[in-house]
């Protein structure tokens, strides 16, 4: 069958090509010094990373659908979503990229191949300088799945940093107060509003309706912006108990696990069912209606999980075909996706979380080294993981997340400049600090982030020039070592409690109510 043969492409002439199949193998002339893993979803690891020894295995294994593709957690080489290139002793990178969907690259010995996981499709086969094949590679995706938006990149204040999950009504009218005359486009509410993720109503912390608080937002010029999960379904919501035809059910009949969330099990929307994808227009719909024209769409990867479905398809067909719903009922509101799928989504929305949450914090020994998670939140993880997407930014706009400017012992002022020239470069500035805690001088450097532009271009893999100044990501760009020794041991236990229900039901009670929120965040 034409689908199953494996091409072995020959690397030498030409220099690119393109070429149907099921899968693929390029034979590569010497051991490669370097591969480049790309992480499936806004979160997952994307780095360059040693050729012979694979990484560890992420832990806890309980989050591998929520943190990565599960379907490839744990594959035994050095692997990665769509696409993969190998740097090779004279600098220059080999490359194998899909152009469609349900693709995979992995290294094996001095093979780079490719597969979809189901029929076959375009590969893009290329040999030369790094920077210019990945920008080469993104023009063809934009071509099959369509390009960024024509409008400006907005400057958004997001919620999620100062408050996490504990915000009210009073304390966003406070940040609305405190945010005076800066120059933000957009007010975005993130995760705590809802009720659960499935019943996206405002719970009691919202008296006035999330309607009302659209009204105050853009009464102060700005535009007004919603977080929702939307694919994801809580256990605890009205939807996981009324319609359990709705959800993507695993080959043991139960429903599939999108990750431990919000204090219990959520699982996925099956959007093939007709019913599922009205409600889902629906609940988009009502929000643009309340007046948010602004959503960040979170924790989307859920809508790509294997499973069975509805109407049988493959899991990432099914996933764009519910970002299609969403864009379509969200009209002209600008769309932020988030924990996302990073191919399927492009030419859907209108910007891309492209690395994992940063974090009050350069990097954490527990999560980064001892569980070998890179997704975790931290700036060090952040920084790495978008630098390693740039590519994407002619294709959307590319959402590092937020910069800091509040002084903290956690974070020096270098850590923090890094992150704000990040920001300039990736072209979409968000900040999510308490305006409140602004001493007057950091107060005037956000307005100074916000107003001035600063040209920015690329020197190589880690060295850019932004507004002039030369800066330098290397300090970001390394992985950790392997644990050996004791560290093996200290993993074995901090992985065995990761994967306990009950631990992490603890671990969240415990950061839910962590004495950090200040008087200072809302005038309870
Ligand atoms: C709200 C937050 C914020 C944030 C999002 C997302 O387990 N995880 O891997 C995991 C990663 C990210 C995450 C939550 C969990 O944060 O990126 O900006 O909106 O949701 O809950």
């Amino acid at each position: 069958m034409e689908n199953m043969t494996t091409h072995i492409v020959d690397l030498f002439q030409p220099s690119q090509q393109i070429v149907s199949a099921a899968s693929l193998t390029l034979g590569l002339p010497q051991p490669p010094r370097a591969f480049y893993r790309h992480g499936w979803q806004s979160w997952s690891l994307t780095a360059w990373t040693d050729p012979v020894r694979e990484l560890p295995v992420m832990k806890p294994e309980i989050f591998h659908s929520r943190q990565t593709d599960p379907v490839y957690a744990k594959h035994p080489h050095p692997n990665g979503s769509w696409l993969g290139a190998v740097e090779m002793e004279d600098g220059k990178i080999i490359f194998l990229g899909a152009l469609g969907l349900e693709a995979h690259v992995s290294l094996r010995e001095n093979q780079l191949q490719g597969w979809y996981e189901s029929g076959s499709g375009e590969w893009f086969v290329a040999r030369g300088n790094e920077l210019e094949v990945f920008e080469q590679y993104a023009s063809l995706l934009g071509e099959r799945f369509g390009k960024a938006t024509s409008k400006p990149a907005p400057r958004v204040w997001c919620s999620w940093y100062s408050f996490y999950k504990e915000i009210n009504e009073k304390k966003i009218q406070n940040v609305l107060r405190d945010l005076g005359d800066l120059p933000f486009d957009v007010v975005q509410i993130d995760d705590g509003w809802q009720v659960a993720p499935g019943d996206w109503i405002p719970n009691a912390k919202f008296p006035s309706g999330m309607d009302s608080l659209a009204a105050s937002i853009r009464a102060t010029g700005r535009k007004a912006g919603l977080w929702m999960a939307p694919l994801a379904i809580g256990e605890k919501s009205g939807i996981f108990k009324e319609h359990p035809d709705w959800l993507l059910q695993g080959w043991n009949g139960k429903p599939v696990s999108a990750g431990f969330e919000w204090g219990g099990d959520t699982f996925a929307l099956d959007v093939t069912n007709p019913q599922a994808a009205d409600w889902l227009a629906n609940t988009i719909r009502t929000a643009v209606n309340w007046g948010y024209d602004y959503l960040k769409l979170d924790f989307l990867y859920a809508g790509a999980l294997p499973g069975k479905r509805h109407v049988d398809m493959p899991r990432e067909a099914a996933y764009r075909h519910a970002l299609e719903i969403m864009r379509r009922a969200a009209g002209d509101a600008y769309l932020l996706v988030c924990g996302s799928p990073i191919i399927p989504s492009l030419g859907l929305c209108d910007a891309m979380r492209v690395g994992p949450d940063v974090a009050n914090l350069w990097d954490s020994r527990l999560y980064s080294y001892l569980l070998y998670n890179q997704t975790t939140p931290g700036m060090k993880n952040g920084i790495r993981t978008t630098l390693n997407r740039l590519w994407l930014k002619s294709l959307v706009h590319v959402d590092p997340d937020v910069a800091f400017f509040h002084e903290s012992k956690s974070l020096t002022a270098e850590q923090r400049q890094l992150f704000q020239d990040l920001t300039e470069i990736c072209g979409f500035k968000a900040t999510s600090d308490l305006p409140s805690l602004w001493a007057e001088t950091e107060r005037e450097r956000v307005r100074a982030w916000l107003t001035n532009r600063q040209e920015s271009a690329r020197v190589d893999r880690t060295r850019f020039t932004v507004g002039g100044r030369s800066v330098d990501f290397s300090p970001a760009m390394d992985l950790p070592p392997r644990p050996g020794g004791f560290a093996l041991i200290e993993r074995a236990i901090v992985s065995w409690f990761g994967e306990q229900l009950w631990a992490l039901q603890l671990w969240d009670w415990l950061l839910r109510t962590n004495p950090t929120k200040t008087k200072e965040d809302g005038g309870e």
